[in-house]
């Protein structure tokens, strides 16, 4: 059986190829003057990580993987933003609020547009989600389990927020996970190298960690 050699041991392939879910890698988060910078933080992590996506992206396009691109975005009347949410996580600006790139995280201003080296392509499935984890209420599951998609492949932003989260929903509805560990920032250092352990711990609880040159490597022997 082909493997990926990952945390906290090797990750087996299945017959029928793994999804890559690209998470939230949106201009509110990615460029300044988003959602993220409002909050204070620096993005410049988040950009850098955006070649080693593409790098994922262009393999899984080549090898025929399903791909599923996310964003965090809320309807304009903020009909489906819970008010504590919009209360929390607040900075200079908070959801809703207008910014250089339109109103922070809602759907359809050009700061909730997928930055332009990752832009979905056809056939590529790319979900609004208004909460953190990916499966909340969205079509992912169903779409997944429509085409008998039994493993993931995660990467994107942010590592301890909506990438974590979006693990452990999959894996509460029994998905094999493995985060692409250079395909994924944080704002907080500290933060991502806690979700890496936090994932891999106690013989993999959530599921597994590898670098982006091994599971292209791997991808490449298995479905090529
Ligand atoms: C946040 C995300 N950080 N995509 N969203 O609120 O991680």
């Amino acid at each position: 059986m082909d493997q990926i050699p990952a945390r906290p041991y090797a990750y087996p392939l299945p017959e029928r190829p793994p999804a890559l879910v690209v998470i939230d890698m949106q201009r509110d988060f990615v460029e300044p003057g988003g959602f993220g910078s409002a909050l204070g933080n620096d993005v410049t992590p988040l950009q850098n990580i955006v070649p080693v996506v593409r790098r994922l992206l262009d393999c899984a396009r080549r090898l025929g993987l399903p791909i599923i691109h996310t964003r965090e975005a809320h309807q304009a009347d903020l009909s489906d933003c819970p008010p504590a949410k919009r209360r929390r996580g607040r900075g200079a600006l908070g959801i809703g609020d207008p910014g250089p790139m339109g109103r922070l995280l809602i759907d359809g201003e050009p700061g909730n547009q997928i930055v332009p080296a990752l832009q979905p392509r056809a056939g590529e499935l790319e979900l609004t989600k208004p909460g953190k984890g990916a499966f909340y209420a969205t079509q992912l599951h169903s779409y997944l389990q429509l085409r008998e998609i039994t493993h993931l492949l995660v990467a994107g932003v942010t590592t301890e927020v909506c990438v974590q989260t979006t693990l452990r929903e999959a894996n509460d509805r029994g998905y094999e996970c493995l985060l692409v560990e250079d395909a994924t920032e944080s704002y907080f250092p500290a933060f991502k190298q806690a979700t890496l352990g936090m994932v891999t711990a106690q013989g993999g609880i959530v599921g597994w960690v590898a670098g982006s040159e091994q599971v292209i490597r791997a991808l490449e022997s298995a479905y090529g």
